[in-house]
């Protein structure tokens, strides 16, 4: 019998902590690899390396190594691609890095995937299987999301947490200039038919479910119909949202029906001037952040605050003030993450034509670290920034702080589940996030996995 056909799928690591692979312990599964399984027909063998936690067996037969790169893995991503390519297995690269500089990955692999791979990604497998692999593979724009499969099996057996993932929608109705979705989906936003969804969420045993969606409620009468059908499942649930939806009583209703436990909110700035550099509209249109965080509050969703640091109109000031404020209106989580261009976005184009790069790759030079600055800020070195970026991250998630923001009784502590979790995660993150710092991306040779 003719032996099935095998697939590699591998989601890299990011880097080196002190000489050893960072190991993430808050990681979650990589939805992508159980939505290009769910693409593949039975007759493909797909198996799963997750270089956070696992060796990856180079010498083991594969027939096909896809790997999927995202701008902190790119330099990993490659290196791994260098060791199989080395024993003449074939590497296909895909993801959002790829699509955002296509001719750098296109360099470091056999053959690249550009957007989203719905329709094509079948293709790229069959035309290997016949050796007739091409260098590039274009995805289909808009990308076409009925009758998708999500193939979670492919996670049996690894450890992840407790969380199942799921997209519901792609793309996104706005196009803030530092954003890597507002740039490949040019403000093009497309949903899964709702009923698939549901269907597919019924069938799984956990309780506890991560919409990865950039923003859920962008198509809010599609977003109402997704909310109504879940509301029998029971579930909880977790996703991204703007906060526009607190204009719209119904759909507010109807999502915490549907077991809303909590939204991770991109306010990335208390400074309007910023907001404005940014072209976030969704945040401009707002009448005040204040008035949409109390009808949140009124729902009992705990918030996890997105926030972007050191927009040209941030000083050390401003970065307290907006620490300050993510305190007091006592997150549950915030990500306070440095302004980072990525290739492609109007704000990396902007500041390479204004001279204040520091490094034109920097997800591939050996000076950067994780955390620091890569561009000269308007009111700080580049030093204080990283600094100040790095204090933002200690300050909110300080022990004292930590039990300040816990004490909350319409969110945080409104009921043992939410104690709980609030409990369970805010120290992991507080852990990771000074592991996670100063790191090195890649392995650089110095340490191998076979
Ligand atoms: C969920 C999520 C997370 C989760 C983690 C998820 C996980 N499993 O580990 C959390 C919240 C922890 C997280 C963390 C971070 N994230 Co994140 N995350 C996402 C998010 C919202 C969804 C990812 C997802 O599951 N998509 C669903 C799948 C189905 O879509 P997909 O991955 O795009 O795959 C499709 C195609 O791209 C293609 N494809 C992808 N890979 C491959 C590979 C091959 C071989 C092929 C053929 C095709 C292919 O096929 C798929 C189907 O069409 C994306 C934004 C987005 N819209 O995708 C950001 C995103 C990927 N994250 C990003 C970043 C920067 C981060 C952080 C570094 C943030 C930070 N500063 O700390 C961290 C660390 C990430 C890490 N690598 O460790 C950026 C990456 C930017 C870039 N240029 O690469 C994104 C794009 C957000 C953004 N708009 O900027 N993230
Ligand atoms: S609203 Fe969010 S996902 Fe959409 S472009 Fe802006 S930052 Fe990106």
């Amino acid at each position: 019998m003719k032996d099935k056909f095998k697939v590699a799928f591998i989601k890299p690591n990011m880097g080196l902590v002190h000489g050893k692979p960072y190991y993430d312990r808050g990681r979650m599964e990589p939805l992508t690899f159980a939505v290009l399984a769910g693409m593949l027909p039975e007759d493909v063998d797909c198996v799963l390396y997750d270089d956070r936690f696992e060796r990856i067996p180079f010498s083991k037969p594969v027939d096909l190594v896809a790997i999927n790169v995202e701008i902190y893995t790119a330099r990993r991503a490659y290196e791994i691609s260098r060791e199989y390519r080395k024993r003449g297995i074939k590497v296909v690269l895909g993801g959002y890095h790829v699509s955002m500089i296509p001719e750098e990955a296109a360099e470091n692999a056999d053959a690249i995937m550009i957007g989203d791979s719905e329709a094509i990604w079948p293709q790229v497998v069959s035309d290997s299987a016949s050796g007739k692999l091409k260098k590039i593979y274009n995805g289909f724009f808009p990308p076409i999301l009925k009758g998708l499969k999500t193939k979670w099996e492919i996670f049996d057996g690894k450890s992840y947490l407790p969380i199942r993932l799921i997209q519901f929608s792609r793309g996104c109705i706005n196009h803030c200039k530092f954003c890597a979705t507002g740039t490949l989906y040019k403000r093009t936003h497309v949903c899964r038919p709702p009923e698939e969804v549901v269907n597919e969420l019924a069938e799984q045993k956990c309780q506890f479910v991560f919409f990865v969606d950039d923003n859920i409620i962008a198509d809010p009468d599609t977003a109402k119909d997704l909310f109504r059908r879940l509301i029998p499942l029971k579930k909880k649930w977790i996703g991204q949202a703007s906060l526009n939806f607190t204009n719209d009583p119904e759909l507010m209703d109807l999502m915490k029906k549907s077991g809303c436990a909590g939204l991770v909110i991109g306010f990335e700035t208390v400074v309007p001037e910023n907001l404005a550099l940014m072209e976030k509209n969704c945040n401009l249109q707002l009448e005040s952040y204040e008035s949409a965080i109390e009808k949140t509050r009124k729902m009992g969703l705990m918030l996890w605050g997105a926030f972007l640091i050191g927009y040209d109109h941030d000083d050390i000031n401003s970065i307290r003030k907006t620490v300050q404020w993510a305190i007091d209106h006592k997150f549950c989580f915030s990500a306070f993450n440095i302004l980072s261009p990525y290739p492609s976005t109007i704000i990396y184009e902007e500041m390479k034509n204004q001279n204040r790069l520091l490094y034109d790759k920097w997800w591939l030079d050996d000076r950067y670290h994780f955390g620091d600055a890569v561009f000269k800020p308007a009111h700080m070195t580049s030093e204080e920034l990283t600094d100040a970026c790095f204090w933002a991250r200690r300050r909110f998630n300080n022990p004292l702080t930590i039990l300040k923001r816990a004490l909350d009784f319409e969110t945080n502590a409104k009921d043992l589940w939410s104690i709980l979790t609030f409990f369970a995660y805010n120290p992991l993150f507080r852990r990771e996030l000074f592991k996670k710092h100063g790191m090195v991306l890649g392995y650089r040779g110095k340490y191998k996995s076979f």
